[in-house]
């Protein structure tokens, strides 16, 4: 059966693959999985039907079959567990592949989060030149420890894994930062990840719908 996942209608980027439908598109990608995408609208996202799906009325959503997953880090894991290509067949190695997907949600995106709330949601409050260098601080302990760990390694442990979709897919948020120019291997680790055709697959498939919608 064909996943179906949920998807802004109008994404506030633009379409510059910012929003967590193109993690998932990714995987779905990644593991040569076709999927449908029903588009929702900001207003659709808070009524009954779309909250039956996600409780925190967001996107986004991914149903196979008769499950009905939200999460991103749920949806790419179902995916990587069902289908080839995102996670290896060593256990040990598998679990550390899944390791990483909880290091990039739960350790890389939360400061990173942070600077996207105190640039577009503070950037106008009377502290918020102050607090910026702070927030920018947190971060970089952060690059630096990964960028301690990648070295030059291609990957975070061995082959491309749902690991590495879930860190690259938190460092594109940086990229207009200009944080991630300070650790030269990470911003080539990047450049890696978006260089993968299943990246650029999901990555205009999103855009697509963003530019359609524009005219
Ligand atoms: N932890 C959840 C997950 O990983 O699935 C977070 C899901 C989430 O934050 N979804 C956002 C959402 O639905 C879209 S991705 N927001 C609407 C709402 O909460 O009402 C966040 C996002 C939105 C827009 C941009 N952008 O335009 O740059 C980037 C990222």
């Amino acid at each position: 059966m064909t996943i179906t996942i949920t998807a802004f209608e109008r994404s506030p980027d633009g379409g510059k693959g910012l929003a967590r439908d193109t993690r998932v598109r990714w995987a779905l990608e990644e593991a040569g999985q076709l999927y449908e995408v029903r588009l929702v609208s900001f207003r659709a996202m808070k009524e009954a039907a779309h909250l039956a799906l996600h409780p925190f009325g967001q996107i986004p959503t991914c149903q196979d079959g008769d499950l009905a997953l939200f999460e991103t880090g749920a949806i790419v894991l179902h995916i990587a567990t069902h289908h080839a290509g995102l996670l290896p067949d060593d256990a040990n190695a598998r679990a550390r592949a899944i390791a990483w997907m909880f290091a990039a949600l739960n350790t890389v995106e939360p400061p990173v989060l942070e600077l996207v709330t105190s640039r577009i949601l503070e950037g106008d409050k009377p502290w918020a030149a102050e607090r910026l260098p702070l927030v920018e601080d947190r971060i970089r302990d952060r690059l630096k420890q990964l960028s301690a760990r990648l070295g030059d390694a291609e990957w975070l442990d061995g082959a491309f894994s749902a690991g590495d979709l879930m860190m690259v897919s938190v460092l594109v948020r940086l990229k207009s930062s200009g944080l991630l120019a300070e650790y030269p291997n990470l911003a080539a680790y990047l450049a890696r990840g978006e260089a993968r055709p299943a990246y650029q697959r999901a990555f205009e498939a999103q855009l697509a719908v963003n530019t359609s919608k524009k005219s």
